[in-house]
């Protein structure tokens, strides 16, 4: 006979562990495969965009309801949060307690009305960056598109003056310097995802590449 309450109770933690991350046990905090880093690393394609607040805006299109084109004044005024967060980078470092400050995402495309046939997005840098999401994920209460974090507003190198963050992803699921966000009924590979990214990207299963 095994154990039952034992072998229940290891299910039931593993379960928690996918369901809340960090909340159960201090341990799981760091996915596997990832080191701790505190020194908070750049990691881009390398053209780092200079963007003045004065020239940056915010473009929701696609199947929307109504396109909208936030530029800084308009995404100040917007209800502001701060999200604390992990972000964990798939070239395995993980930094923990992000504070993320900024506004949420799905108030963003509540203004925006996405349609009822928008299912998924494309996030677009100004640097030509792109990468790909199910609508639904961007909804969740804790995706944010940030203008600062650890006390300071975003630096050029961190994707200032804004930067999507999508807490529950490796990292490259943020596109820094966000210039826009696209809506559409199928899904559309983003830049890494063409390269053999995984598509959804859930670090504590480990979603590196489209084939683990
Ligand atoms: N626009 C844009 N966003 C991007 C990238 C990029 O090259 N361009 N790189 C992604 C990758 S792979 C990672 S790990 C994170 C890194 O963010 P950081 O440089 O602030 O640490 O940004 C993501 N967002
Ligand atoms: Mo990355």
């Amino acid at each position: 006979m095994p154990d039952w309450k034992k072998l229940i109770a290891s299910k039931i933690a593993v379960a928690q562990r996918g369901a809340a991350p960090g909340k159960i046990n201090a341990n799981v905090r760091v996915p596997a495969g990832q080191t701790e880093v505190k020194n908070f690393p750049v990691l881009d394609m390398g053209m780092k965009p200079t963007i003045a607040k004065s020239d940056w805006s915010l473009r929701v299109y696609g199947l929307v309801e109504n396109e909208i084109n936030l530029d800084w004044s308009a995404f100040e005024a917007l209800p502001q949060i701060t999200d604390v967060s992990d972000f964990h980078c798939v070239t395995r470092w993980s930094q923990l307690d992000m504070d993320w400050q900024g506004v949420r995402a799905q108030d963003i495309l509540a203004l925006a009305e996405p349609l009822d046939n928008a299912k998924f997005v494309t996030l677009h840098g100004y640097d030509g960056y792109t990468t790909n999401i199910a609508l639904e994920a961007l909804l969740d209460d804790d995706v944010i598109v940030a203008h600062s974090v650890l006390g300071a507003p975003l630096t050029r190198e961190h994707g200032g003056p804004a930067r999507m963050i999508v807490p529950k992803r490796y990292a490259w699921k943020g596109a820094k310097w966000l210039k826009a966000i696209e809506l559409h009924a199928e899904d559309r590979l983003g830049f890494w995802e063409v390269r053999g990214y995984h598509n959804y990207a859930d670090p504590f299963e480990e979603q590196r590449f489209s084939d683990d």
